[in-house]
């Protein structure tokens, strides 16, 4: 891995520059792993810089949100090389929990598991509890995947979860 793509990448987030972001992300479309270190690696830690930025007042709120815009579209430029021609029987429900908006690093399980064979329904931000709990009654998954970042909404998580416990137990009764 080049050292300074994680900077090129930062910098090309911060500009909204998406064709020099989109060409560093091409350098890792050779294998899943070199998509997963573009992710864990490259991805990640310039988001993480971009909100340390945002909370010292050093970039506004819509610097912000072009860095997130422009990450979501290259995650979506690369999506063709993260589906796996080989299939496992295995589902996974994923996504935010009711009032979480952080979706991008639970996108990233989603296609991690999707490289790896699964099926992955990703849900995206900001999903209401009860529809969560709909959706998972209705799909049956193997695995459920849950995400928040915002301490406050742990609350919600455990009521979620508590839910579906109850459903299960419910239906095995
Ligand atoms: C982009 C961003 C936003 C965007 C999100 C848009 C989007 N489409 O996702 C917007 C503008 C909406 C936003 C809003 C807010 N944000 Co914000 N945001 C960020 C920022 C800059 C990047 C988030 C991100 O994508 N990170 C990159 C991903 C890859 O990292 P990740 O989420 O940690 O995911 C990794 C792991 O955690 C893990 N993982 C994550 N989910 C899951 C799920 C499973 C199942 C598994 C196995 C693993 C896993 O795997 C991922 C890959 O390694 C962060 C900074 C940061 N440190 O992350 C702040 C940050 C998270 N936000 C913060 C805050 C305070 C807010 C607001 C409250 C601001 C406000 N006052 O309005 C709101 C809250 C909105 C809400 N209700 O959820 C704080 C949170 C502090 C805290 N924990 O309390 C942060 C840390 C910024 C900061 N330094 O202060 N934000």
């Amino acid at each position: 891995m080049d050292k300074n793509d994680k900077e090129i990448f930062l910098d090309a987030l911060l500009k909204g520059d998406m064709r020099k972001g989109s060409a560093i992300a091409k350098k890792y479309v050779a294998s899943h792993d070199d998509i997963k270190n573009f992710y864990e690696h490259v991805i990640k830690p310039s988001l993480y810089k971009v909100g340390e930025m945002w909370e010292y007042n050093v970039i506004t709120v819509a610097a912000e949100h072009l860095a997130t815009a422009v990450s979501e579209s290259i995650m979506n430029e690369l999506y063709e090389y993260v589906i796996s021609e080989e299939r496992t029987p295995y589902k996974i429900v994923l996504g935010c929990i009711e009032n979480e908006q952080h979706q991008v690093g639970v996108k990233m399980i989603a296609d991690v598991f999707e490289m790896h064979g699964w099926d992955a329904l990703f849900l995206g931000a900001n999903t209401p509890t009860d529809d969560f709990i709909s959706y998972i009654h209705e799909t049956n998954p193997d695995l459920i995947g849950l995400s928040l970042s915002i301490y406050s909404h742990v609350p919600i998580f455990d009521k979620l979860v508590l839910k579906v416990i109850a459903v299960h137990l419910k239906q095995v009764e």
